[in-house]
């Protein structure tokens, strides 16, 4: 056990494992969000939603879930441009997280005893598993659901993602350091701040209005026209319930805003820019090239006045 603790503190700013864990306590939440359409034409989750309950309903013979975060690359913590530009989400930025969670935890497997998983088949699962990872990560004291449905980390806020490692082999628990309070309170800066309006309400989200859904996962269900009524130039994914969230304040980017390698400006070179970008940002390729291409036509023929909630005035990231 002291191996693995050792492997994954080289990896993970934070983690912690889960041992034959309970149903997830949210899973009625979850199943009345399904059975209202909130997850519009996302048909995996309800494809999955009977293995998402539990670990040992979505996996069984895994027995131990290892949890890690890996927060964003130090250089997507620009604050947004402005009009002119289009938009990365911060989390795109640099090696797809996919890619960066697969490394981390195999570099673990390498370094761990061989003699702690006799036969085990380890699963590496960052976000495409059946889990309910915000849910399983809060129980593994990883930090607490926000209003703005985000899981957030005492340190990291929420600018961060998750990974997990299912193993068949019993392990001892080992809870992260939980979010002392509420992290909410009376704050309400995130529902406010949404372009969309995609909030229904607080830790409720409607996934076919937000922007995420809209820019790279179901570009083509947008039948009220929001990701140009919004006029928020988002070329890929949005920021902006997190921008506003004074648990992701006081982040100082690792490159000046000029070289930030998230911004498009929208000018004649913004076609040759987005194709190199795709090289940059492993998560690009979740879109088609010419999904991205189609986004920033509709982009540059909004004529839309980009106006950017929450940052600056409404203590948003402060860089
Ligand atoms: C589907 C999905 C989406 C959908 C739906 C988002 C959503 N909030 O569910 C869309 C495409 C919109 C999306 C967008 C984004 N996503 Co996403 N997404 C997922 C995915 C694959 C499943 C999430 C899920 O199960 N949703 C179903 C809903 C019902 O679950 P839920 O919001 O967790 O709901 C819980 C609570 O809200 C609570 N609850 C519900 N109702 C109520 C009511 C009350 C009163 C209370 C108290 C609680 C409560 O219980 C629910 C069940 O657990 C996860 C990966 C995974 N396997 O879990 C990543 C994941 C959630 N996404 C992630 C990210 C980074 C994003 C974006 C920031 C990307 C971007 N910049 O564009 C945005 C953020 C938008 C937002 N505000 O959530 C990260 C979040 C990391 C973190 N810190 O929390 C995850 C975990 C991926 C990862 N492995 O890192 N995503
Ligand atoms: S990511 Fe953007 S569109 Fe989606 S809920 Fe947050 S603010 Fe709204
Ligand atoms: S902006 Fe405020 S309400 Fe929203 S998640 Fe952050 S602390 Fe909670």
């Amino acid at each position: 056990m002291d191996s693995l603790s050792r492997a994954m503190d080289l990896e993970f700013p934070d983690w912690g494992i889960l041992a034959d864990p309970p149903p997830v306590p949210e899973w009625s939440y979850f199943i009345d969000w399904l059975s209202r359409g909130l997850h519009g034409k996302l048909g995996y989750l309800e494809r999955t939603a009977p293995r998402r309950r539990s670990l040992s309903e979505g996996y069984p013979g895994y027995r131990s879930l290892v949890m890690g975060i890996l927060p964003y690359d130090p250089r997507a913590f620009s604050p947004s441009p402005g009009p002119g530009h289009a938009e990365i989400a911060r989390y795109a930025v640099g090696e797809d997280y996919h890619t960066r969670f697969e490394k981390a935890f195999t570099r673990v497997l390498s370094r761990i005893s061989p003699h702690l998983l006799p036969g085990d088949e380890p699963l590496i699962k960052p976000d495409h598993g059946a889990l309910l990872e915000k849910s399983l990560a809060q129980m593994a004291g990883l930090g607490r659901m926000g209003k703005n449905t985000l899981l957030i980390h005492p340190e990291f806020g929420s600018m961060f993602t998750i990974g997990s490692m299912l193993l068949k082999t019993p392990l001892p628990e080992r809870k992260a350091r939980p979010f002392p309070r509420d992290p909410c309170g009376g704050c309400s800066r995130c529902l406010e701040a949404c372009p969309t309006g995609a909030f229904e309400s607080a830790y409720i989200l409607d996934a076919r209005r937000c922007l995420s859904y809209l820019t790279i996962e179901r570009p083509d269900d947008d039948e009220e026209g929001l990701r140009k009524s919004s006029g928020d130039p988002w070329l890929f994914g949005c920021d902006r319930c997190q921008e506003v969230c004074p648990h992701n304040a006081g982040r100082t980017p690792l490159v000046p805003e000029a070289f930030s390698p998230r911004f498009v400006p929208l000018d004649s070179n913004a076609e040759t820019l987005v194709r190199g970008l795709r090289k940059v940002h492993g998560a690009l390729s979740r879109a088609s090239l010419s999904r991205l291409l189609s986004r920033l036509e509709e982009l540059r023929g909004s004529g839309s006045d980009p106006k950017v909630p929450g940052d600056g005035e409404k203590g948003g990231i402060r860089l």
